[in-house]
């Protein structure tokens, strides 16, 4: 039986840093309903989409770095995301800011079915950036100030026939993510991102903020025989441009859908979970061609290889 899912990348554009949760999830939940309208059963939320991306200001105010974190999930203003998901029959992945009872600070990322319930939780494992003010940047990127890396690894759920897995942002970049999850038999990986459209660390042509954006996440797909949904924090965000081009990556590595603005935006695709089949018990089939034994002696190789 073939197994369809309708999915979406949720895109959001700026949210001001004074803009209030309960209007941040009505755009959220208006975004929901137009996916129903559409037959979407999955969608995706960006990185950090309760709030406007702080971590691009140093603040030693620790009540005000708080004001931006969640200590509850379902909250009072988030209720109504979780009412919509059960009322359209809608799952959703919604990055947030975490803080536990115990006073730990993560950004998180959750998996909700299609009847509102939580599925899973991920925490952010590969934090950019810095943890100290550095005056010669335009902006901050201070999420090793405001998140302790996550502490969960990299699980991936069955939910609404699918195997899913979650990463966020930053995360994207780095291979072994997509293979920790591959090796776990992930179909879907969803993950959102807020990515400046200008590097702060070092000079770099911008155009290569969107062709990295879509390289590292194509590349992860096709070598992991699983859709990738990516969904971006677009547009100018409290003066800072954020890249958009959220989209839908097929099992092949091909990009099947692509948002077109940077602001509040819907991108839908039908994700044929079985594509995901002929890579893994082929070119992709880990048992029969992966050779982790070789592996171990590459890792050993700290250096050059001199000549004897
Ligand atoms: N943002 C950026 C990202 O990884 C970044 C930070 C951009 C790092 C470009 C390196 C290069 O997309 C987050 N939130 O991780």
């Amino acid at each position: 039986m073939t197994r369809i899912l309708t999915a979406a990348a949720a895109q959001l554009g700026p949210i001001a840093r004074e803009e209030s949760r309960e209007s941040a999830v009505s755009r959220m939940v208006d975004l929901m309903k137009q996916g129903a309208a559409r037959g979407v059963r999955y969608l995706v939320f960006p990185e950090l989409a309760l709030t406007t991306f702080f971590p691009r200001w140093y603040m030693e105010d620790w009540a005000e770095v708080d004001s931006f974190f969640e200590t509850e999930m379902p909250g009072p203003a988030t209720k109504r995301l979780f009412e919509a998901s059960a009322e359209y029959g809608i799952g959703f992945y919604l990055g947030y800011a975490e803080k536990t009872p115990d006073g730990h600070r993560y950004n998180t990322a959750i998996l909700v079915d299609d009847k509102g319930a939580i599925v899973g939780k991920y925490r952010k494992v590969h934090l950019p950036g810095h943890s100290e003010y550095e005056g010669h940047r335009p902006w901050q990127h201070l999420e090793k100030r405001y998140f302790e890396p996550g502490d969960i690894g990299f699980p991936v759920w069955r939910s609404q026939n699918a195997i899913m897995g979650m990463a966020i942002c930053n995360d994207r970049r780095w291979p072994e993510m997509y293979r920790v999850m591959g090796l776990k038999g992930m179909e879907v990986l969803s993950l959102g991102y807020n990515t400046p459209d200008v590097n702060t660390s070092a000079w770099e042509p911008n155009h290569l903020r969107m062709f990295h954006n879509h390289l590292v996440m194509q590349a992860g797909a096709y070598q992991n025989s699983s859709y990738v949904i990516a969904t971006a924090k677009a547009g100018i965000e409290e003066g800072v441009g954020m890249i958009g081009g959220s989209c839908i990556v097929q099992p092949s590595g091909e990009i099947v859908a692509q948002a077109q603005t940077v602001g509040d935006e819907l991108i839908v695709a039908d994700l044929d979970l079985d594509l995901c089949k002929m890579g893994k018990e082929t070119i992709f089939n880990f048992a029969r061609h992966r050779r982790v034994e070789h592996y171990g002696i590459i890792a050993s190789q700290t250096g050059v290889v001199e000549p004897e």
